[in-house]
């Protein structure tokens, strides 16, 4: 192999790098030698890129070198599936459609303490890290929320020791790229496959049969009646395995991907009739299970290939699961003892039915203890309240799909209800809001209630979504089961979100509360005392600009709008939909436009408003709402009278890898949902980690939030969700709260007027219509409220050290919104695991 490049650099060649955890963000404090990753990284740039060091291009050194650490990784694997680790009292799978993971290469870098060491190494050969780190794509399994969590708690359960799967579906294509014509969105396809993933492992060898479609024959088995579900259609479903690294490399689980294989990859019969086109049709057919990612815009709107995706990869992991108990436990009825499922949201909810008929019609257990072991072994987490959000299948399409499911989900209600109705005679009311099937708008099955009756635990995803669940949507379930539901406040990896995202903070942490915060983010506790301390601040306040410095450069570069880095940043990120109210914070952007334009010269702060995400490319609203914003920021990066004191960017294609650079830039974390709408938020976490202020409303973990930061620390404003149903059932008037806010009338008609779309003046006025006949989010009753959120911002803003003051308060205390804290209460409270830690 080609030693040369080593040989040229002899000061690096035999030093072995202690990870000082006191300079850099993270790592195990263990010696590396360099020169030996350095040969690693070269032997696999040989042997398994194909490539010399002189004609490597960028993306082969990455590909070298996340084969390099691979392999590192695959060591501790194999140790942990092997010998006493191999069988783990209990596993806990984790069933999600979606992982959001984003790139891995700092994540197993970090976690193995070998960010610097590969630095230095790579650096040694000519190589610059963070420019090969790049070349790596984003892995978008993921829409949004719910998929980031799923990746988040992948990171966390390897890191305190939860001996687990994650299981979910290896999409050819994640979730759509997000282009701006014209400001308006445009999608394209995305393609993280095409040069190869070098982190997975393919195990054609593990392939399960999933059937779709067919009959149900009757037989008679002993005097007993027996189901025997007769598919129409099979499909293989193939694993793929990415290895997940947790913190110090101490544990390492499996995330296990599924793809779809046809099992007869040409019809013969057609390819010798010469339809060699008509002999692939099958094939393609069958394997479009795993081609792409829906886009959620939370309307599922009920297409076959999603459901089919649910029952593809809810069976493959259940068959999975099922033969590796049985090879270490020998008997079924142990399930529970040593398997826990998480449901994340109904996705996966089919699960329950495929189970018990695993359980009744292939390994003959009775129904009762069937339905028992079920239940001891699933769990359910709700993501979403939104009425339009809650999945729910038509009976038909089950019952051409899934005969035999659809049959098992008619016995489990029919003796669900039958339960109920003793428990609570004769209360319709009560039958038909548990009822599994949805008589109203053609009879359908609900997942929700299919996966809450059964689950064993049932939760919500922050304190006050848990209790709004108990109100609403599963208030007569909640009344029939009433320890089911419990609350789980979501969490965020600090390894991704502070170590990895902001080395520059993560340092000035460390030097203050020592290197032991890595491993226990409540030390952050300690930096409150110092806050007011001015070395600390100015720290801060250094790391903070450097910061926004990058993001400066993102912005340029890619929106050709050119930011100060001493301007207020303003961040909204997430996904693009009316309840997250966008729209609030591009009216009051236009407010302050026109306050501008009408006193040019006064000592207007400086700001700059960031927006980015994705609308789902059918949700016409959130497109528009897109479109206004760029609109917007045409107008005013344009205006002269401005003097560039307002600048609005919003930045396309929002991603994880776009999030560590936004993140860590952010002064203040916009958080404005309409109450009782936002389940829980999780960038609300990342951005208090990382030092932004947030101003926000009463939803979600924002609640906690400011619990933990404190009154003074943060900025709540607008209706409470008591004060959102109140408002609704009452019978709100938009018109009237508009007519008496001469700001909010004044944006409304220079929106209305054309100002911001003079090549169609008449672009917006269903926009505003809209707000002022059916205001679902009550973005104008909150309007004031915010406006005034905006101007204490302000005033906060102006004293530079009572902001950096409140800034180190809100890293100091959101240490409890750890995901390695969610996930000790989930094992704990819903799987009954003990962390190895
Ligand atoms: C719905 C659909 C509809 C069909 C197409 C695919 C699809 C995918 C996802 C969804 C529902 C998404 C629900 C969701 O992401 N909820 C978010 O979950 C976060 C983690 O708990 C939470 O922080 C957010 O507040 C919540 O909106």
């Amino acid at each position: 192999m080609n030693d040369s490049a080593a040989t040229t650099t002899p000061e690096t060649a035999k030093r072995p790098v202690r990870m000082a955890g006191a300079t850099e963000g993270g790592g195990a404090d263990a010696g590396v030698d360099v020169a030996k990753l350095r040969k690693e990284i070269l032997a696999e740039l040989t042997y398994s890129v194909g490539r010399s060091p002189e004609t490597a291009s960028k993306r082969d050194w990455f590909v070298a070198t996340a084969y390099a650490v691979r392999d590192r990784i695959v060591d501790r694997w194999v140790v942990e599936h092997t010998g006493e680790h191999a069988k783990p009292l209990k596993r806990v799978y984790y069933l999600s459609l979606e992982f959001l993971i984003g790139r891995l290469l700092f994540d197993a870098l970090n976690n193995l303490g070998l960010t610097e060491p590969t630095r230095e190494a790579l650096a040694g050969l000519g190589i610059d890290l963070n420019e090969i780190r790049q070349e790596e794509p984003d892995a978008a399994l993921g829409n949004g929320g719910l998929g980031r969590l799923a990746a988040c708690f992948m990171d966390s359960m390897a890191s305190i020791g939860v001996p687990a799967f994650g299981y979910g579906i290896r999409y050819d294509h994640g979730l759509f790229r997000q282009g701006m014509r014209d400001g308006w969105q445009q999608e394209y396809p995305e393609d993280w496959l095409s040069f190869g993933n070098p982190w997975e492992f393919a195990h054609p060898e593990i392939d399960y049969p999933i059937g779709f479609g067919g009959y149900v024959e009757q037989v008679n088995e002993g005097g007993q009646p027996k189901q025997i579900w007769r598919p129409g259609e099979k499909v293989e479903a193939v694993a793929f395995d990415i290895p997940v690294v947790g913190w110090r490399g101490r544990h390492v689980n499996t995330l296990r991907l599924w793809s779809a294989r046809a099992p007869d990859p040409i019809s013969l019969d057609a390819f010798n009739r010469g339809d060699y086109v008509g002999a692939l049709s099958d094939r393609v057919r069958v394997e479009s299970i795993s081609k792409v990612l829906y886009p959620s815009d939370e309307t599922p709107n009920g297409q076959e290939l999603r459901l089919r995706q649910e029952y593809f990869f809810a069976s493959a992991s259940l068959q999975d699961l099922v033969r590796r108990h049985m090879e270490e436990r020998g008997d079924l009825r142990t399930l529970p003892d040593h398997v826990a499922i998480q449901l994340n949201d109904t996705h996966p909810a089919i699960a329950v039915p495929e189970l018990m008929r695993i359980l009744v019609d292939l390994n003959g257990v009775p129904w009762a203890e069937a339905w028992a072991i079920t239940n001891a072994t699933f769990s359910y987490t709700n993501h979403t309240l939104l009425p339009e959000a809650l999945e729910s299948w038509p009976v038909p399409l089950m019952e051409r799909l899934l005969p035999r499911h659809m049959q098992i989900i008619y016995l489990i209600n029919a003796l669900e209800l039958e339960a109920a109705r003793a428990k609570k005679p004769a209360d319709d009311a009560l039958l038909s809001a548990i009822s599994l099937i949805d008589e109203g708008q053609g009879r359908r099955v609900r997942m929700g209630i299919l996966a809450f009756v059964g689950s064993h635990k049932v939760n919500g995803v922050s304190a006050l979504h848990t209790d709004l669940m108990k109100q609403t949507v599963f208030r007569e379930l909640h009344a029939l089961h009433p320890d089911r539901i419990v609350n789980k406040t979501n969490g965020i990896t600090f390894r991704r979100w502070l170590a990895q995202a902001n080395p520059r903070l993560t340092k000035i942490l460390i030097d203050a509360v020592g290197v032991e915060v890595l491993d226990d983010p409540t030390r952050l506790e300690m930096l409150a005392d110092m806050a007011g301390d001015s070395g600390l601040q100015e720290a801060l306040a250094a790391a903070k600009r450097e910061n926004k410095l990058a993001l400066a450069r993102v912005i340029a570069e890619r929106n050709d709008v050119f930011v100060d880095p001493d301007a207020l940043f303003d961040v909204q990120i997430k996904r693009i939909h009316e309840y997250k109210r966008q729209l609030l914070n591009i009216l009051e952007t236009i407010a302050i436009y026109n306050a501008m334009r009408a006193q040019p010269m006064r000592a207007w702060m400086p700001r700059v408003k960031i927006f980015a995400g994705k609308a789902a490319a059918s949700y016409h609203s959130a497109k528009l709402i897109i479109k206004l914003a760029n609109d917007v920021a045409r107008v005013v990066n344009s205006d002269p009278t401005v003097r560039g004191l307002l600048k609005v960017a919003f930045l396309p294609n929002y991603n994880v890898s776009l999030a560590e650079i936004i993140i860590p830039a952010a002064d203040l974390s916009e958080q404005i949902s309409t109450a009782g709408m936002e389940a829980s938020g999780t960038g609300n976490m990342k951005l208090a980690l990382n030092g932004a202020l947030t101003i926000g409303t009463l939803d979600g973990a924002n609640v906690e939030i400011k619990e933990h930061v404190g009154d003074d620390n943060i900025f709540i404003f607008g209706l409470t969700a008591a004060e959102v149903e109140a408002r609704k059932k009452r019978g709100y008037d938009a018109r009237a709260a508009v007519e008496a806010s001469s700001t909010l009338r004044e944006v409304l008609e220079s929106i209305r007027n054309g100002v911001f779309s003079p090549d169609d003046p008449s672009r917006y006025a269903g926009l505003v219509d809209g707000l002022l006949d059916h205001d679902t989010f009550l973005v104008t009753a909150d309007f004031d409220a915010y406006f005034a959120a905006q101007r204490s911002v302000y005033k906060m803003w102006r004293d530079r050290a009572a902001w950096m003051k409140a800034s180190a308060i809100n890293t100091a205390k959101v240490g409890w919104f750890s995901s390695d804290r969610t996930i000790g209460e989930y094992a704990k409270e819903i799987w009954d695991v003990k962390p190895a830690s």
